[in-house]
């Protein structure tokens, strides 16, 4: 499918804020692909995607992960971690989508993981600061995306698991294992 067929059919799945939220995150991806070399294309793509089944019931969610292998065990933690994975599934029947950068990307932008591609990086740090988002410390974030896609995505993985820390949520291994990966990079 192309963009604005992809645009179409998540419309149709999402509530229209959620839809909105998927628009701010798309146009924000496709600033960042400019500015760091990164295919327009891809990136808009699987941001379009990226939040496709946010809105879908768990036992849909569970359904679609159960029918391969988890090997992430995502199943096993909070539902709110499924979507991405789910959608990652999907991708290829739903939306005709062969690229792995664009699958992986929306798999993992809940978690992150170690050694993302600028493609999921993008899409990764487009949806934590898109312009309606407010968190402590996001302007820290952004301002850091201006010259290292890196740093700003370590200082978004500190300040959710701080978050969730807070909330005494589980937290995902994958999360801390982004985390650690990248800290220790050189920004
Ligand atoms: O789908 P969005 O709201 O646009 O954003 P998202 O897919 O990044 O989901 C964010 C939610 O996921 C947010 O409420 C924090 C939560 N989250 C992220 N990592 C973890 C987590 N929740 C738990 N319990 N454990 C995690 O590791
Ligand atoms: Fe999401
Ligand atoms: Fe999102």
């Amino acid at each position: 499918m192309d963009i604005d067929q992809i645009k179409h059919k998540v419309k149709k799945n999402l509530s229209e804020k959620r839809y909105l939220h998927t628009l701010r995150v798309t146009e924000l991806a496709r600033q960042l692909a400019r500015t760091y070399g990164a295919s327009e294309i891809l990136v808009q793509k699987a941001a379009l995607i990226h939040d496709y089944l946010k809105e879908t019931p768990n036992h849909e969610l569970r359904a679609i992960i159960e029918s391969t292998d988890d090997p992430l065990n995502i199943l096993a933690y909070h539902p709110v971690l499924w979507h991405g994975p789910a959608a990652a599934l999907i991708a290829e029947k739903e939306f005709g989508i062969e690229e792995p950068a664009i699958i992986e990307a929306v798999r993992y932008h809940t978690t992150g993981r170690p050694q993302m591609d600028l493609v999921e990086e993008i899409v990764f740090i487009a949806d934590y600061m898109e312009p309606a988002r407010s968190f402590p410390g996001i302007e820290d974030v952004r301002e850091a995306s201006k010259k290292s896609i890196e740093e700003a995505i370590s200082l978004a993985l500190g300040n959710s698991i701080r978050h969730l820390i807070h909330q005494k949520a589980i937290i995902h291994p994958q999360t801390f294992q982004a985390y650690n990966a990248y800290l220790s990079k050189e920004f």
